[in-house]
């Protein structure tokens, strides 16, 4: 189960986009974005620019010999600004130079005219205003408006959560050659390739068999890459088929920081209701995402907001509008977790306010409410296969949390000057796109003569493990040794009309469509020994590389069988397809069966406070997760230790700050604060609840990428607990990112900030 990428990476040998060896000819592009958030244009002079010696071209929105468009659900996206700006860091044009240090010169001196409007930056603002991505949607379950007045409780609030920059390690780039016969070849640092095919074959007006994308894998994508590899993909695309050169633009870390998109914030009301013993009778809420200026995914997301308003919990009375406001920011976009852990902030949010207003700790509302086999979700879907209850059981076996929770009592008995916050955060992610006809992949897996064995798919490979996981299932379904079997890059001339690598699918769509591939090469293959050992297919098997007639092992091993098959004419290529059953949606109606399964787990989070300072570490983050069974537990637990710590970076220091004219402040490693190693919880202990996995998943491994993000929700909280032990007259308000400053203001206050 070793990662094929693992000694490469190691190494240093791994390549990425920037290691690719250059063409010769090959020339260096930069964009040049707006420096104003809105805009109209009066004048854009790149005479000067070109003027530079090794400038080749600056193209801009008249180049374009097809659509100026790269919006992919709405479009209103162009690839380069034409009549106004409508974000700090849109690109309006690109320079093309013989080495990147002249582009630079020469993007010093374009000159560009605009004429300054007002910016909007705020989500509620611009819903004021009428300005929206796409219409609101709603999700409804019974009637909340009905049942307040038999609520014993009812409490309202609203919350904030921030943005978050993606950082990916690898920024966005890609490299476009020319090929023969007016064709292109990309590589790009894109989870969807088959998007950049697209909308370079949209922009440039080719039809889509003049494009081909090859990724080999990326530096991290984190959803970043989901939709905004896209633009920079065609910018090169666009410099290379126009000057006939290979045209390679890679971002520099400022420059991608400025101009691509991030998770999206949101601002919230909710109002929840309960009875006497806890139960959760009511929740009502409004979401405001703050979209940015074009749709990019944003309503995806807005969607898988509310698929999610109800995080595990059972509500029966719902009803959640969201809003996909259009601001003046760059369009915010795909981020791990893809607007669910959004939507599942402002529930915890109303527990906890509900909780504090009752004096009883939040995990017993939590525990009143998980969701039980057969329950409704908002979206009409019934929860089958529930696991967050077992997550809560074996939680206790493990951890002792009651235990610990007085521990924690204890601790903050004896200390006067740091104090200690425990929280609890279960979580339940559906998995699947909402958009079911996403829900498709295809592998082709070569056979050669040698017995060796190639395997392509729509997956890209991001750091998360998928190709050591398809590995695996073409492995196991062959059953041969995992050094017989290499994945190739991915390629759209290999695997076409691919989905993107994301909603954490890429390993259960792809790997599904392999081994679908393998199991019909395994039915050619063994008819093929049955000729040559006179015996019946169905009596005969391949195991550990050999022909085994029942459990008599035959005389025909693995490279035998190849060479024989191969004699025989057999083909040894399979193209597998798939395309997840017993899915659907309807998004009219806000009803269907979404998701092909859900993902449980449940996170303890302990945080330690230092009161004098605001400063805090985290000392455990105690955790059950629901793998399913597991095709690599190693993967899967740095799947959980890497999202528990993104999720945590949201929530507790990851600040992104735009000023009132939408400009980044937050624009470097200097002023934008991720977690490193002191961050981490001291302690990360994550057992895996001992259950069989759905047959949905791939060989029941279920999904992981995404739903351990959600852990670090409970960061918020155990730091709210922690100040509330130091300072009682706290008033809980949800406005995360809690930075050591907000600790800070509200160790020592009722009221934090007059804003809130
Ligand atoms: N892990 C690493 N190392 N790098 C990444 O970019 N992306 C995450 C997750 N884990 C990511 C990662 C996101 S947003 C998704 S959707 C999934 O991986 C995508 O891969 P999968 O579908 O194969 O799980
Ligand atoms: N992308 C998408 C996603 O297009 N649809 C989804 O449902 C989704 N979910 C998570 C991450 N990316
Ligand atoms: Mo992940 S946000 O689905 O790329």
């Amino acid at each position: 189960m070793i990662n094929p990428d693992a000694h490469g990476h190691v190494t240093g040998q791994s390549v990425y986009l920037d290691d690719i060896p250059e063409q010769r000819g090959t020339l260096h592009a930069l964009v040049y974005s707006s420096p104003i958030a809105h805009g109209r244009i009066r004048g854009l002079d790149v005479s000067q620019a070109l003027a530079v010696p090794g400038v080749e071209a600056v193209l801009s929105a008249a180049d374009i010999p097809g659509e100026n468009q790269i919006g992919g659900i709405v479009p209103d996206e162009p690839l380069f600004a034409e009549g106004e700006v409508h974000f700090a860091g849109q690109p309006v044009a690109l320079v093309v130079a013989r080495d990147e240090r002249t582009a630079r010169q020469a993007l010093a001196k374009i000159r560009f005219d605009v004429e300054e409007l007002e910016a909007v930056t705020d989500p509620r603002t611009a819903k004021e205003k009428g300005l929206f991505l796409v219409p609101p949607m709603t999700f409804r379950l019974g009637d909340p408006g009905a049942v307040w007045d038999e609520c014993a409780h009812v409490y309202e609030g609203r919350t904030e959560s921030g943005g978050q920059e993606h950082l990916y390690i690898e920024t966005q780039g890609a490299y476009a050659c020319p090929a023969e016969n007016g064709c292109l070849r990309i590589h790009s640092s894109t989870q969807g390739p088959t998007a950049v095919q697209k909308t370079t074959a949209r922009v440039l007006g080719l039809p889509m068999n003049r494009v081909e994308v090859d990724v080999t894998r990326l530096g991290g994508g984190f959803g970043g890459k989901e939709d905004q590899a896209t633009g920079f993909a065609c910018m090169a695309a666009l410099a290379a088929y126009k000057l006939e050169r290979p045209v390679k633009l890679v971002l520099h870390r400022m420059d991608d920081m400025k101009m691509t998109g991030k998770r999206h914030p949101y601002s919230a009301d909710f109002k929840i209701g309960l009875s006497r013993d806890l139960k959760i009778l009511a929740y009502q809420a409004t979401f405001y995402q703050n979209g940015g200026a074009a749709a990019d995914l944003s309503p995806a997301i807005l969607d898988r907001s509310l698929f999610h308003l109800g995080n595990a919990y059972y509500i029966p009375h719902a009803e959640v509008t969201a809003y996909s406001c259009k601001t003046h920011l760059p369009p915010n976009t795909a981020f791990r977790g893809f607007g669910g852990p959004q939507g599942m902030f402002v529930i915890e949010a109303a527990i906890a306010r509900a909780a504090h207003a009752l004096g009883v700790p939040a995990s017993k509302i939590q525990q009143a409410n998980f969701l039980q086999e057969g329950d409704v979700f908002p979206y009409g879907q019934v929860a089958r296969q529930v696991r967050i209850r077992q997550c809560a059981e074996a939680a206790e076996r493990h951890f002792s949390l009651h235990r610990l929770r007085e521990e924690v009592t204890a601790y903050n008995e004896r200390h006067a000057t740091t104090k200690k916050g425990l929280a609890l955060m279960p979580i339940c992610f559906g998995i699947s796109f909402t958009n079911t006809s996403m829900n498709q992949a295809r592998a082709l897996v070569h056979i050669f003569q040698d017995g060796s064995v190639e395997v392509s798919t729509g997956a890209i490979e991001m750091g998360q493990g998928v190709n050591a996981k398809i590995r695996q299932v073409v492995a196991g379904t062959l059953s041969v040794g995992q050094d017989r079997i290499r994945l190739a890059t991915t390629n759209t001339s290999r695997v076409a009309n691919t989905s993107p690598t994301a909603a954490s699918s890429g390993a259960d769509l792809n790997g599904k469509a392999a081994e679908i591939a393998c199991r019909n090469l395994l039915g050619r293959l063994l008819a093929v020994a049955a000729e040559e050992l006179q015996a019946d297919p169905t009596k005969l098997l391949i195991k550990d590389e050999w022909v085994w007639h029942g459990d008599r092992k035959t005389s025909l091993g693995w490279e035998e069988l190849i060479a024989k098959a191969m004699l025989k004419r057999m083909c040894l290529t399979e193209n597998g397809h798939y395309a997840t059953p017993v899915i659907h949606f309807d998004r009219r109606s806000a009803k269907g069966h979404p998701f092909a399964y859900h993902v449980y787990g449940l996170a303890a989070i302990e945080a330690r406070v230092d009161c004098i300072r605001g400063t805090y570490t985290f000392d455990r983050a105690l955790i059950v997760h629901d793998f399913g069974n597991s095709l690599n537990p190693l993967i899967d637990q740095g799947q959980v230790e890497g999202a528990l710590v993104q999720g945590m970076g949201w929530m507790t220091m990851e600040e992104v700050v735009y000023d009132s004219q939408g400009r980044l402040r937050s624009n470097s490693l200097s002023t934008y604060k991720v977690p490193d190693i002191y961050s981490v919880p001291r302690e990360v202990v994550c057992h895996p609840l001992e259950v069989e996995g759905p047959d949905l998943a791939v060989m029941k491994s279920k999904a992981v990428g995404e739903p351990p993000l959600m852990y670090g929700i409970g960061a918020y909280f155990a730091l709210q607990e922690a100040i509330l032990a130091f300072n009682p007259s706290y008033v809980p308000d949800f406005e995360a990112p809690m930075t050591p400053e907000k600790v800070l203001l509200r160790l020592y206050g009722r009221r934090p900030t007059p804003a809130s």
